[in-house]
């Protein structure tokens, strides 16, 4: 791709988030364009195709991918499609930034891994948005400072305002602690090499598989913990929170900036409904850095398919803990030299 070409880019999934990232990409990412859009709801894909320049809405994602109207892919569709489309970006190519989980199996991200390492060029880049977060890259900062001192445990609070009656604790891991593991990953710098959850169904109301609390305890390397709350019923809003502790120190996120409210005898900041108003400064610098590492060839600074394939492995680890009650061990294997 040449330094200074506009970027067509494809959107495939439509809902909340890829309508969100088709948006942020033609208001906020100068250097790209949204080219083509697909969702399996054509309607949905036309309403959303008029809030970011009309392009061409297609019927078929493997036909949007392949067609040379698109030079790089966001996959935003549900978590089961992504390992079908993201190998068909790399057969076609195509840089792909695909939306978390990379896959909902450590067996499919494996998959992935060994399909872009055949291939020996970074293509694919996931999109775990907290890496761009200004609360969590100053926590980042002051580890790397070395401020506190070595990084000995990651401390984690991630709550949603309600979930799906439905979701099961395998999913609420999958589609939500995914971001809590690649965070303690990402600033202990170490991999994960246990992990134990118990979990909680905290309504009545809500299916007997259920699990919306989840205690997410993993050992990493270095003689590194974490410890992570996944609460996702929590009602009065979306609030998530990174703490590192080290030997000297620690360093935890800060709010966001919001005003602090003085009316009717009270005093309150607002907190935000939902991930998409919370992370969306993260949303545009991740889409942004993503574009001008395309432009530039220079590699996306966030997570890789490694980072999605390590998450997805920890997962797993989550998933059979919490099922079976007891600590559970993840053997990563050796990084490849790609990542
Ligand atoms: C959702 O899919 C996200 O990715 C959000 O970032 C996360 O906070 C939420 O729990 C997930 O359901």
């Amino acid at each position: 791709m040449t330094a200074s070409r506009t970027l067509s880019i494809g959107v495939i999934g439509m809902g909340g988030m890829g309508a969100r990232h088709a948006v942020n990409l033609h208001r906020h990412v100068g250097m790209a364009r949204v080219a083509a859009v697909y969702d399996v709801d054509m309607e949905r894909a036309r309403q959303a195709a008029a809030r970011c320049g009309a392009p061409e809405v297609f019927d078929d994602p493997i036909r949007l991918i392949r067609s040379d109207q698109v030079d790089a892919l966001v996959i935003a569709s549900p978590d089961a499609t992504h390992v079908d489309f993201v190998l068909e970006c790399l057969r076609c190519e195509k840089p792909v930034l695909c939306e978390k989980p990379l896959a909902t199996s450590a067996a499919d991200a494996a998959r992935v891994v060994e399909a872009e390492c055949a291939r020996g060029r970074r293509l694919i880049a996931v999109g775990f948005m907290r890496r761009f977060d200004p609360q969590h890259v100053a926590v980042r900062r002051a580890v790397e400072s070395g401020a506190i001192g070595r990084a000995i445990l990651f401390k984690g609070v991630h709550r949603n305002a309600m979930v799906s009656s439905q979701a099961t604790g395998a999913s609420i891991i999958s589609s939500s602690a995914g971001h809590d593991i690649d965070s303690a990953r990402w600033l202990l710098g170490q991999e994960v090499a246990e992990a134990y959850v118990r979990g909680v169904r905290t309504r009545a109301s809500f299916d007997e598989a259920t699990r919306d609390l989840l205690l997410i305890q993993l050992s990493l390397g270095g003689d590194c913990l974490a410890t992570i709350e996944v609460y996702v019923a929590a009602e009065y809003g979306y609030e998530v929170s990174a703490e590192i502790v080290g030997e000297r120190g620690a360093a935890v996120t800060a709010q966001p900036a919001d005003a602090l409210v003085r009316s009717r005898q009270a005093r309150s900041v607002a907190v935000p409904i939902d991930w998409l108003a919370r992370f969306q400064d993260a949303y545009v610098a991740e889409l942004t850095q993503w574009a001008e590492s395309l432009r530039s060839g220079q590699p996306f600074v966030g997570a890789s398919a490694w980072d999605g394939y390590m998450a997805t492995l920890a997962s797993d680890a989550c998933i059979r803990s919490l099922r079976d009650g007891v600590p559970v061990a993840v053997r990563a294997p050796a990084r490849p030299d790609l990542y």
